[in-house]
């Protein structure tokens, strides 16, 4: 059994901060799940043009507000708490945040640990990875 609070590892180096974000990565490809679990804050004002052309991404809003915008046809669904998204498709996508959101985030792949996005918004398949 593996058991760890948000509050240890975002003082560990599970935390990693980027451009508009940071994600605290609680479950990692290390931990044998089969995926990665994350806790992530997008940042007030943040525009996040993503494409996870390597992952599957599913995100649920615990705080906050923005706004989801799908590039193949312009459409923009609100996010507020409550609302889950899934990019079954490696959609590619705008995330906008209005107030500051927390985000639970799984991905599959799982992710390694120290992966920030490329430049075309995506995660590669290797990365180094987050020991402990
Ligand atoms: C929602 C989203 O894709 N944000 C970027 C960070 C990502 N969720 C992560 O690495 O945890």
């Amino acid at each position: 059994m593996i058991v760890r609070t948000l509050a240890a590892a975002e003082a560990s180096d599970r935390r990693i901060v980027s451009d508009g974000w940071d994600s605290t990565r609680l479950l990692l490809k290390s931990d044998g799940m089969g995926f990665s679990f994350h806790i992530t804050t997008i940042y007030e004002g943040a525009n996040l043009e993503l494409h996870y052309q390597n992952h599957l991404e599913s995100v649920y809003c615990i705080s906050g507000e923005g706004e989801i915008e799908d590039e193949a046809d312009g459409k923009v669904y609100p996010i507020k708490p409550g609302t889950i998204y899934a990019l079954d498709q490696h959609d590619k996508h705008i995330l906008r945040a209005t107030k500051e959101m927390k985000m639970a985030c799984v991905f599959n792949p799982p992710l390694h640990g120290k992966e920030v996005h490329n430049k075309e918004g995506a995660y590669e398949l290797d990365a180094e990875a987050i020991q402990g």
